[in-house]
């Protein structure tokens, strides 16, 4: 047995069934070890788009994904996705081919620090230069990728090591032990909720990644606190719920700020920073905080929580319900607001108008989508109006990348969503910009048999950008650009290509689209003019409360 092998043998007891990845000649010896397990390798077209892949099977799974590069140019074209993973919560481990030991002191061709390299973007990596350190190497690397917070680990191999002769076996590798609040925290958590007005819950990922959705709901509905979520925490409490408030996090004002403006104490839940800033919604710092999460708060000047609840937060949740006072009705401010947002976006259900406007692309995507059928966002205007108007029954069923925010994580996110769950319908959200920057995953798909659809908000260009120039400066510039034919260019790939000319084109389009046994691209033409009117509706919000 070599180094290689032993590495494979230490995934596969990691359960680790897939490795998306792209050969080169430094990881040889790691692709013939995989010919030989029960792990799939699956070939991809760029290293971005394998690290993206891992990315999203791990978000999915909570089991690390795996990706694998050689070294020097495919090291850094895999980075991207490493740290989008990093930035998310997602746990994964990178591999990377290396030159051998014996080169590393003089100028050898390809060769980078890798381990440097990784470091900011990793929780933890390592080089590999000893055989038999290999089993405790993938043992630290999965325990660390997969606790909270989970994030990307990298192990580096170099090639001279690969093939030496290896001896050991793998780790036993036990599930994580979980930590529990103290007696203290969840009285003190008690108190302060049955002591308040008009609560709110805040959740985040850290919610999703528990598992905490059926606990949580119980605790809104039995408390009848409103709940909102943050961009990662869609659908831990069914959207159609008489006290969801769906999603949070734009930068600009929105009806949830009133709500904001409105509430005496935040119950945060699994909630991530740097996902939305505590600044947006507190900006005077003078909300009462209760923190309830599997690690202790990070700090922020509009973060000071009154109360800590750090540790599993189901059993958190469980805890503080049956020591709560509250009761009653959900206060009517709760009530009001829901109806104000519902009737927002119910505005768009018949709008006719085009190019469609985000708001009815959205509308009727969620029309047909099922409730357990999971949107993967690129990042754009389009994600703003998919965190907006996309509205979630289960958890994970639309995923967002708003810790790290790379574009081109949709297409490559798809073919790990449907490599997942294969009975789902999986439909890659993305702008026309991060639709060219990971395309070449759709042949991919198509080669690895994982049919989604891929629905491009067409506005010729850098939406997103245009719409922050717009705001600051008044115009754009350098954010427009020309597009290929995406229908030919579908077709040209052995794909279906589908084009929406008018409104009510697109709902049989997609569901046309859904059926293919193919992957399928949609070019949809987007009335971006809607942002810069959210813009100005948002400035004249008035609370009614
Ligand atoms: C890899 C990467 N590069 C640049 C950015 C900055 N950025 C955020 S959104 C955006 C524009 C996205 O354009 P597009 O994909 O067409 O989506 P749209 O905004 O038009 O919906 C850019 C350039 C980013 N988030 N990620
Ligand atoms: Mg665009």
């Amino acid at each position: 047995m070599n180094t290689a092998e032993l590495l494979i043998q230490c995934l596969e007891n990691e359960g680790v069934r897939y490795i998306f990845g792209l050969p080169g000649e430094e990881n040889l010896h790691v692709l013939e070890a995989i010919k030989k397990s029960s792990i799939q390798f699956v070939t991809t077209r760029h290293e971005q788009g394998a690290a993206f892949m891992a990315d999203v099977y791990g978000r999915l799974t909570g089991k690390s994904g795996v990706c694998l590069s050689t070294l020097g140019p495919g090291a850094t074209n895999l980075m991207t996705g490493v740290a989008d993973a990093n930035l998310d919560g997602a746990p994964l481990v990178a591999i990377t081919g290396q030159v051998g030991t014996d080169r590393m002191h003089i100028e050898a061709h390809q060769y980078l620090d890798l381990v440097a390299m990784f470091a900011p973007v990793t929780k933890w990596n390592s080089q590999i230069v000893r055989p038999s350190n290999t089993p405790e190497i993938v043992r630290r690397a999965f325990k660390t990728a997969q606790s909270e917070k989970p994030g990307a680990v990298h192990i580096d191999l170099p090639e001279n090591i690969a093939a030496m002769p290896a001896v050991g076996k793998p780790l036993n590798n036990r599930a994580l032990q979980k930590t529990y609040a103290g007696f203290q925290s969840i009285s003190a958590a008690a108190a302060a909720i049955s002591e308040a007005n008009n609560p709110l819950i805040l959740v985040g990922n850290g919610a999703i990644r528990a598992n905490a959705s059926d606990i949580l709901t119980k605790f809104a509905t039995e408390l009848n606190i409103p709940v909102v979520n943050t961009f990662m925490g869609k659908g831990v409490i069914p959207y159609t719920h008489p006290l969801a408030l769906w999603t949070m996090g734009l930068q600009q004002r929105d009806y949830i700020n009133c709500g904001f403006d409105n509430t005496d104490l935040v119950i945060a839940i699994g909630y991530d920073l740097i996902e939305y800033s505590p600044k947006n919604w507190n900006p005077s710092a003078n909300i009462p905080i209760i923190h309830i999460n599997a690690m202790s708060a990070e700090i922020d000047s509009s973060y000071v929580p009154i109360v800590e609840v750090v540790g599993d937060i189901s059993d958190s949740l469980e805890e503080i319900l049956g020591r709560s006072q509250r009761v009653g009705k959900p206060e009517p401010y709760a009530l009001q607001l829901r109806a104000e947002i519902r009737a927002d976006y119910e505005e768009y259900a018949n709008d006719s108008g085009f190019p469609i406007k985000p708001q009815k692309l959205i509308y009727d995507l969620r029309q047909v989508m099922g409730p357990e059928d999971i949107v993967i966002s690129d990042v754009g205007a389009h994600k703003m109006w998919i965190a907006r108007h996309y509205h979630c029954d289960r958890p994970n069923t639309c995923l967002i990348s708003n810790g790290f925010a790379a574009m081109g994580i949709a297409i490559p996110g798809a073919v790990a969503a449907k490599v997942v769950h294969p009975n789902r319908k999986v439909v890659a959200a993305t702008g026309d910009g991060g639709f060219m920057m990971n395309c070449q995953e759709l042949e991919t798909a198509l080669r690895v048999g994982t049919p989604f659809v891929t629905l491009i908000f067409n506005d010729g260009g850098y939406g997103l950008i245009e719409w922050k120039q717009q705001n600051q400066f008044g115009s754009s510039s350098y954010v427009h650009f020309g597009n290929p034919d995406f229908v030919k260019l579908a077709e040209s790939m052995g794909l279906k290509g589908y084009r929406v000319e008018s409104a009510t084109d697109f709902i049989p389009i997609l569901k046309t689209a859904l059926a293919q046994d193919v992957p399928a691209v949609i070019d949809c033409p987007v009335d971006y003019r809607e942002n810069s009117r959210f813009t100005q509706k948002s400035g004249d919000l008035n609370c009614k409360l």
